[in-house]
């Protein structure tokens, strides 16, 4: 939780069902997740996200209040959206995308061409056949999610490991070396709003398969073929450790003119040494001015596809990890062991009076906003706290300065973006017992509100 260090009461005595205060913070109290702190330094946080795990509650409580970003695990390959030739599948990713967006939160598209996970149709075919086929896909694919996707993986790990710098072997390689710039010129016929990325793995430190790479981005930038980003997963272990010019690294793509971005984070080990890993990977992010975001590869040890590494920012129960107070005070956030996250939904009573209204009283509820602010940009971060009586909604209502933009909001669905806006619970966190909190963030362009938040209760 954050501790505000100036409170500016903006509380006019005797509102009840309608009432808030104002509270201001210095940088040096920013925000308390990952995800609001990442956007006090202008990026996402981000997770991969199977959809069949959104209905365990330790784990949606995470991802609805660390994660700014989420990249469906296997729901959005070639095997689960088109498991027959031409019929699409698109329900568990639907879940994920639109579960996301209703809380405000990015989506990373992953992945519309790729050698792997491929339906046993596709695998069969070869020449033309296959390169109809993945042509026909991905613009399927990224015409269904069209205006929803902020990234897109549009070709995945089309480089072969070992020291030659040579395009993986694959049955989509075998249909022409052109494969990939057909694939990236195909998605942006289809989104032209999506960022077009390719994105790979061991290509986290000069070497040569990275070098490759660089060589292909370099060629697309020169001919004009759309590509906008690069992932690089890092995918962390002893046997492959975080290179030593991780950063220089991020930033020689940066410079040819695309963002970069890393996809698939984990660090395999524990305590000390995983947390430094952790904290070294952010720094050289937050180094890279192109370096937008970071997506770790799931949320619990226990989610992740190594999970004998525990290589994530959760254990298995839940709870933080060394790694995750690590990556919040890399990210520049303030940590206090003391006002770690709660592991469960965040409905509990709040434990910082000096951001909570006066006593809860009357059947609605009230509103406190905690402001992080920079030169033009902020993020808000809103408390509720329901009166005396059990909320089943609430909404927040908030007046931005002119100028001013909502530009991502977490934990609420926002009615808009300038002016005037109200912030409503989504499906999690509308339930609020009598005196008890609940929260939600959002970030914003130009110079934060100063008037007073209205809460209403449904
Ligand atoms: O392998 C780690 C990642 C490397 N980069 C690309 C990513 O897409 C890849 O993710 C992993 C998923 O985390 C796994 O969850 O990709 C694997 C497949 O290549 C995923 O594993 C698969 C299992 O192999 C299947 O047996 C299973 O049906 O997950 C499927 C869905 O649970």
């Amino acid at each position: 939780m954050t501790r505000p260090r100036t409170t500016v009461i903006a509380l006019a005595a005797g509102l009840l069902a309608a009432a808030g205060s104002f509270v201001v913070l210095s940088p040096a109290d920013a925000a308390s997740t990952l995800g609001s702190a990442a956007a006090a330094k202008g990026r996402y946080f981000g997770t991969a996200v199977a959809a069949y795990k959104l209905s365990d509650s330790v784990y949606s409580g995470i991802l609805n209040r660390e994660f700014t970003s989420v990249t469906p695990e296997n729901e959005m390959k070639w095997d689960a959206t088109e498991p027959t030739q031409g019929s699409f599948n698109y329900s568990s990713a639907d879940t994920i995308v639109n579960r996301a967006i209703t809380n405000g939160q990015k989506v990373r598209g992953h992945a519309l061409a790729w050698h792997s996970q491929q339906p046993g149709w596709a695998q069969n075919l070869s020449g033309t056949a296959l390169r109809n086929a993945m042509v026909n896909h991905v613009t399927q694919v990224a015409t269904h999610y069209r205006g929803k996707i902020d990234s897109w993986d549009v070709v995945n790990e089309a480089f072969a490991d070992g020291g030659n710098g040579a395009r993986r072997d694959s049955n989509l390689q075998r249909t022409g070396n052109d494969w990939i710039e057909v694939a990236f010129r195909t998605a942006r016929a289809a989104d032209s709003t999506a960022k077009l990325c390719y994105n790979d793995y061991n290509t986290d430190g000069q070497n040569a398969k990275s070098n490759a790479v660089y060589a292909m981005v370099q060629d697309f930038k020169a001919r004009g073929v759309p590509i906008d980003c690069v992932g690089f997963q890092s995918h962390f272990n002893s046997a492959s450790p975080l290179p030593s010019d991780y950063q220089a690294n991020l930033q020689r793509f940066a410079n040819l003119g695309v963002d970069v971005q890393i996809t698939e984070l984990d660090i395999e080990g524990s305590g000390t040494a995983q947390a430094n890993s952790y904290a070294a990977v952010v720094r050289a992010c937050l180094a890279v001015t192109r370096c937008n975001g970071i997506t770790v590869w799931g949320i619990r040890d226990t989610d992740s596809w190594r999970a004998s590494g525990t290589p994530l920012l959760f254990d298995g129960s839940g709870n933080p990890k060394a790694a995750y107070s690590a990556t919040l005070t890399a990210l520049g956030a303030t940590t206090d062991p003391s006002t770690s996250p709660p592991t469960s939904p965040s409905t509990s009573p709040s434990a910082s009076p000096s951001t909570s209204p006066s006593t809860p009283s009357g059947s609605g509820c009230t509103a406190s906003v905690s402001v992080n602010a920079w030169t033009g940009g902020f993020v808000a971060t809103v408390k509720v706290t329901a009166g005396a009586t059990r909320l089943s909604g609430w909404t927040v209502g908030l007046t931005l300065p002119s100028g001013s933009a909502v530009s991502n909001t977490w934990s609420a669905t926002a009615s808009g973006t300038t002016g005037a806006v109200s912030f409503t619970n989504v499906a999690y966190n509308g339930a609020v017992n009598p005196a008890a909190t609940t929260e939600f963030g959002f970030q914003g362009t130009g110079t934060a509100p100063s008037t007073t938040p209205t809460c209403t209760a449904r």
